[in-house]
C-alpha cells in the first residue's frame, strides 16, 4: 500500500499519470519561495512505500567505486557533515512541453513545472569523500524505492562527478525550513541546481559511484536526452546521437498581470515575473507589448542566491484599445536569449520559448 500523502495540492493543475503529476498555476508562483503546498510534483512511478513518520527507519548506503562503502541514518548524516542551505529553482526538463508543435509524448506541462525553494542538507561531495572514491569513478548512480505500476524501477539517475562534487549539490532533508515532505522526496533527495528536475532524485537510499555514465531507468534512449543536432518531427531519431541534459536553458515567466485582467487605455501596464538559468547566469530581461517588434529592458533584481530565480519588473502604458500581447525574453551571460517559438525535439525537453500573455485594453 502506498504511503498516504499529507500536503494539500488541490490548487495545482493535475495531469495524467499513475500517481500525482501536477503543475502550479503561474499566479501562485508570485512569492520568491514557492510554498510546498503549491510546488509542482512529478512522479515517474507510483508513490514508494516508506515508513510514515519515522525518518530514522530509513538509511543511505554509498558504494560502488569507493574504497570505503558506508551507510548512514539521517541523524548520523546531520551529525557527521556540515549542514548547508541554499535557494534554488527546480524545473522539470519537460516544462513547456505542451507548447510544442507537433505535440510529443509525455506529461503535457504548461509553464508551471517549476518552483523555487530553500533546500537544507549536506553536500554530496562530503559524503562521497568520506567513502574515498577510486580513481576510476566518473559518475554517480542514484537509487530509490519507487516503482512503476508494473513494478519496474521508476527512475534511477546519476550525475557526472564534477556536478556531484560541486558545492551546490546537496542531499537535502528540509525544504523551506521544514522537514522535506514525502511528496518532494523526503526523507532525503538530491538537489542539483541548474540540472533538470529529473536529476534531483527523490527518496534516495543508495548511491553507487561508477566508472561510466550511469545507465539506470530514464537515462537512456530519448529519456531526458536531447539530440546533438536539431531534429525535424519527421526525422528518424535512431539516426541521431543524443546527450544527457546537464543544464537548463535561460527562461522567464510572467506572473503578473494575468490574462484575466483587462486594462484601461492610458493605464500603466505593470509586468512582473521571474527569470533564471542553469550554469550560465541570467543577465537581462526584455519586455515587448507589440508582439516582439520593440523591446524595453526590465529591471532585474540582483540575487545573493546564485541558483534562485530573480525578480524582473517593467512598466509600460496601455496606449490603444484592443488586444495586446506581453512577451518576456530573458538572456544569459553568454548572450543566449529565449527563442520566440519552441525548438522542437522528440520528447519536448528544454522548451524555453518566450512566455506570452494576452490582455485586453478597453
Ligand atoms: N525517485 C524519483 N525521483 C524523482 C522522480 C521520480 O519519478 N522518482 N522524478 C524526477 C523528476 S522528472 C522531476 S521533474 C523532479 C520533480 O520533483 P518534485 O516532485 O519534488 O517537484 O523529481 C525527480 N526525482
Ligand atoms: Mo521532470
Amino acid at each position: 500500500m502506498a504511503t498516504t500523502t499529507s500536503l494539500d495540492k488541490s490548487r495545482l493543475v493535475a495531469h495524467e499519470g499513475a500517481t500525482l503529476n501536477a503543475e502550479t498555476p503561474l499566479h501562485l508562483l508570485e512569492p520568491a519561495l514557492t510554498p510546498v503546498e503549491n510546488f509542482f510534483v512529478r512522479n515517474n512511478g507510483v508513490w514508494p512505500d516508506l515508513p510514515p513518520g519515522d525518518p530514522e527507519a530509513w538509511s543511505l548506503t554509498v558504494g560502488g567505486s569507493v574504497a570505503q562503502p558506508r551507510r548512514w541514518r539521517l541523524s548520523e548524516l546531520k551529525a557527521e557533515f556540515e549542514v548547508v542551505s541554499l535557494s534554488a529553482v527546480l524545473e522539470c526538463a519537460g516544462n513547456g512541453r505542451a507548447m510544442l508543435d507537433p505535440p510529443v509524448e509525455g506529461v503535457a506541462w504548461g509553464l508551471g513545472a517549476v518552483g523555487c525553494a530553500r533546500f537544507t542538507g549536506v553536500r554530496l561531495r562530503d559524503i562521497l569523500s568520506a567513502c574515498e572514491p577510486l580513481p576510476e569513478a566518473v559518475y554517480t548512480a542514484h537509487h530509490s524505492p519507487d516503482r512503476t505500476a508494473k513494478g519496474a524501477v521508476a527512475l534511477s539517475r546519476g550525475l557526472p562527478l564534477w556536478k556531484a562534487a560541486a558545492p551546490e549539490t546537496l542531499l537535502a532533508f528540509a525544504m523551506n525550513d521544514a522537514p522535506l515532505p514525502f511528496e518532494h522526496g523526503g526523507p532525503l533527495r538530491v538537489v542539483a541546481p541548474g540540472f533538470p528536475g529529473s536529476a534531483w532524485q527523490k527518496w534516495v537510499n543508495r548511491i553507487d559511484l561508477r566508472d561510466r555514465v550511469h545507465d539506470g531507468a530514464k537515462m537512456n534512449g530519448l529519456d531526458y536526452r536531447l539530440p546533438e543536432k536539431p531534429l525535424a518531427p519527421d526525422d528518424d531519431p535512431t539516426q541521431t546521437s543524443f546527450g544527457v541534459i546537464e543544464d537548463m536553458p535561460v527562461r522567464s515567466i510572467i506572473t503578473a498581470p494575468s490574462a484575466e485582467v483587462s486594462l484601461r487605455t492610458g493605464a500603466p501596464i505593470e509586468v512582473a515575473g521571474w527569470a533564471w538559468a542553469g550554469r550560465i547566469p541570467v543577465t537581462a530581461v526584455h519586455i515587448s507589448t507589440d508582439g516582439g517588434r520593440s523591446w524595453g529592458q526590465a529591471e532585474l533584481a540582483s540575487s545573493e542566491e546564485r541558483w534562485a530565480w530573480r525578480r524582473f519588473r517593467w512598466t509600460g502604458v496601455a496606449n490603444a484599445e484592443g488586444p495586446i500581447e506581453i512577451i518576456a525574453r530573458a538572456s544569459d551571460a553568454v548572450g543566449r536569449s529565449q527563442p520566440l517559438s519552441a525548438h522542437w525535439n522528440p520528447r519536448g525537453y528544454c522548451n524555453n520559448a518566450c512566455h506570452r500573455v494576452e490582455l485586453d485594453v478597453v
